[in-house]
């Protein structure tokens, strides 16, 4: 490259060669940037000249587990569609599904060192790196949504946002994850004593074992994308989810029993990379801590949405789907009663959720 250069050098036309050059300097600087992960330029648009360099498109990746036309990752798109349009272009991010850029645990850990500047998560994994967050996921929190979303967007809920600094990140919005329901390959389930002796996976998150084991079934942590194949080869019994996560993963194939038991609401996140966010000005945080709202709110419309199909297309796929009587829920809610204890030093946040209305 070196002798490419010299010579143009050499050929006269040194203003332009030389703007060249530094473009070029320029070019070769960003790509080490992206090889460490870093916001990278998009391609070239022009020569230095037509197209200042200022004016290049910084380019960052966004990671979700979900595949492509799942609410989350539409919500990602409406995202990113927002922060290109109030940019002029000049922020582009690109949306990552079906954990191509890994499971969900080990890309919040490339999102904590700027590898990934933005990620979708459920805050399941996400309270292994900061416990705080793990009142908001304790079993049988919230009546319904609404109370859920009362929480998650008052200064409460922004407390938690902001409170992940520490941890190298900036929390920047709210989605919704449903309830979550067990779902198994061998019986149907509806009390805590049939769940005995089943091998459930649960994420990757002690709560959700202590949740799991609570309720007298054996919890199995694994990666979202390896739970099919684990349920099919018998290596567990079953596992617990949304109903639009039982659909998109087919888990619904080979574990055709699903119970309504409701046992936790887990709040999803959207968070950037604290790297990244410092890197950009004032303006474009706020452009994007406005466009993460908006996603939002996108994404809870097409949630409440795909949850209303859900049911029926689980039905018409061969489920057998167990709604439970209030006297049989109760069962649930009064096995899970113990986790509490562990949060008695939480008890006012508790306190607070609860009194939400
Ligand atoms: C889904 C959630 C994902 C992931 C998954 C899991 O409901 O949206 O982010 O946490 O559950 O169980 O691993």
């Amino acid at each position: 490259m070196q002798q490419t250069l010299s010579s143009n050098l050499n050929k006269g036309g040194k203003t332009v060669k030389l703007k060249k050059l530094s473009s070029l300097l320029l070019a070769g600087v960003l790509s080490i940037g992206a090889l460490a992960g870093c916001a990278t330029p998009a391609k070239d648009q022009g020569t230095a000249q037509d197209q200042p360099k200022e004016q290049k498109a910084i380019v960052l990746r966004m990671a979700d587990v979900h595949s492509e036309d799942y609410p989350t990752v539409r919500a990602n798109k409406k995202f990113a569609e927002i922060v290109e349009q109030e940019t002029n272009g000049r922020i582009k991010i690109e949306v990552y599904p079906s954990g191509q850029l890994g499971d969900e645990k080990a890309t919040l850990e490339q999102v904590q060192f700027g590898a990934i500047d933005f990620i979708r998560t459920s805050i399941a994994p996400l309270a292994e790196f900061n416990k705080d967050l793990e009142v908001l996921m304790l079993p049988y929190l919230y009546d319904d949504r609404d109370h859920m979303f009362k929480v998650l967007d008052s200064e409460l809920g922004d407390s938690f946002l902001n409170g992940l600094k520490d941890n190298n990140m900036v929390g920047l919005s709210w989605y919704d994850g449903g309830a979550r329901n067990f779902y198994n390959s061998k019986k149907e389930i509806r009390s805590p004593q049939d769940l005995k002796g089943l091998k459930i996976r649960v994420q990757e998150s002690k709560l959700m074992m202590d949740l799991v084991k609570s309720l007298g079934a054996s919890p199995t942590p694994m990666a979202f994308g390896e739970v099919y194949s684990a349920i099919q080869t018998g290596v567990i019994d079953g596992a617990e989810n949304n109903y639009p996560s039982y659909l998109s993963t087919s888990h619904l194939e080979v574990a055709k029993y699903y119970t309504l038991d409701e046992h936790t609401r887990v709040p999803e996140m959207v968070l950037a990379s604290k790297a990244t966010i410092d890197k950009l000005s004032a303006e474009d945080q706020a452009i994007i801590m406005e466009a993460a709202k908006q996603a939002a709110e996108f994404e809870r419309d097409e949630w409440f949405k795909e949850e209303q199909k859900s049911e029926a297309a689980a039905i018409e796929k061969g489920s057998i789907i167990t709604k439970l009587t209030a006297e049989e829920k109760k069962a649930f809610q009064d096995a899970v009663k113990s986790i509490y204890d562990q949060y008695a030093d939480r008890k006012d946040i508790i306190e607070q959720i609860l009194n939400t209305k």
